[in-house]
């Protein structure tokens, strides 16, 4: 017999979060809870607000249809879904039928966010394997941006950047700032994401500066087009892979076989989901992406953690108990 359970939880932010100009004080979403011959499984479902294009409640609504449909028997309809929805709940699906793997990958490309002195021993104590740091860039002019890379660079030798512009400059911004990074330097870019506005400006930049770059945004929106094929999306030494934006895991996984086979680095990432979601993240990453450093440097943006712990992360756990649950299957009342 089949139980279903959905859960809305709300966690409080680190403060000082800011995401897409707004801040973001408070993390909202829901856990899906399966039920199948006494095993219980769990998965997150958490739109993150500038980023996803369904709502927090849409993907609720969405979410509790799925269950009761669950619940009486039904596969999930994955190819119909938010990705969101259908990220969560193949997690979930994934745990209950044990396909996902114990093992996690915690050791994430610390994400810079204080000043470059406090990040600066941090990333100097890292083993090289992983000595990679992300820093956003796009934020202030080309020039800043230009020197803030030459500067960690120069400071730690056997370090390496991964930038991201959320596509904010124009290609000649892009341009410019490579002009200010020293070029004995560009190699040690592992890549930029997104550089332009326009994906055909990124790929001129890539051509024209040499330097690496990775499709987020870009793979997000062409993923869901019919009869996406990744070989269409060149240029890209990369792809960052984040499942709440991207969708179910045969997706993800049809992805990352799509671009080991195309030469193309998957990179696990998060969408700033909890602990919970966080964690089955690093399982993925583990398991799929063991050559890759993920990008799930994200917990230190909350103010406490759910229901299960990111290892060396203190923040308090809250109790998947203390949250709301919204629905219930009849067998379980
Ligand atoms: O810009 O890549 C982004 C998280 C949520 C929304 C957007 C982004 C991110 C991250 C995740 O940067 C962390 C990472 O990729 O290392
Ligand atoms: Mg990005």
């Amino acid at each position: 017999m089949r139980q279903a359970k959905l859960i809305k939880y709300q966690l409080p932010m680190d403060s000082g979060v800011i995401l897409r100009d707004s801040k973001l004080t408070e993390r909202v979403g829901w856990i899906v809870e399966l039920t199948e011959q006494g095993k219980k499984a769990r998965g997150e479902i958490a739109p993150l607000v500038g980023f996803s294009k369904e709502t927090t409640e849409e993907a609720g609504i969405q979410a509790q249809a799925q269950l009761e449909l669950w619940v009486k028997g039904d596969a999930f309809n994955y190819d119909e879904l938010y990705p969101s929805v259908a990220s969560g709940l193949s997690f979930a699906e994934f745990e209950l039928s044990g396909e996902l793997p114990l093992e996690g990958n915690y050791d994430s490309a610390p994400l810079c966010t204080g000043d470059p002195d406090t990040m600066l021993p941090i990333l100097d104590a890292l083993p090289i394997e992983r000595k990679v740091t992300k820093i956003k860039v796009g934020l202030y002019e080309p020039i800043r941006d230009g020197m803030l890379v030459n500067l960690f660079l120069e400071s730690i030798p056997d370090l390496r950047l991964r930038l991201d512009a959320n596509r904010s400059w124009t290609l000649e911004k892009a341009k410019k700032f490579a002009s200010y990074v020293n070029p004995s330097y560009r190699q040690r870019i592992e890549f930029v994401e997104e550089p332009c506005k326009e994906p055909g400006q990124s790929f001129t930049f890539a051509i024209d500066t040499g330097i690496a770059i990775a499709w987020d945004e870009t793979l997000q929106s062409a993923v869901s087009t019919p009869d996406f094929e990744l070989g269409q999306l060149t240029g890209a030494k990369v792809i960052i892979i984040k499942p709440t934006l991207i969708g179910s895991l045969y997706r993800c996984l049809s992805l990352i076989e799509n671009a080991k086979r195309l030469g193309i680095t998957p990179v696990i990432s998060s969408s700033i989901e909890s602990s919970l979601g966080l964690n089955q993240l690093a399982r993925l990453a583990r398991w799929q992406t063991p050559a890759s450093v993920p990008g799930l440097d994200t917990i230190k943006l909350f103010a406490a953690q759910l229901e299960v712990k990111w290892p060396q992360c203190d923040l308090p756990v809250i109790s998947l108990d203390e949250q709301s649950v919204v629905w219930l299957s009849e067998t379980q009342q």
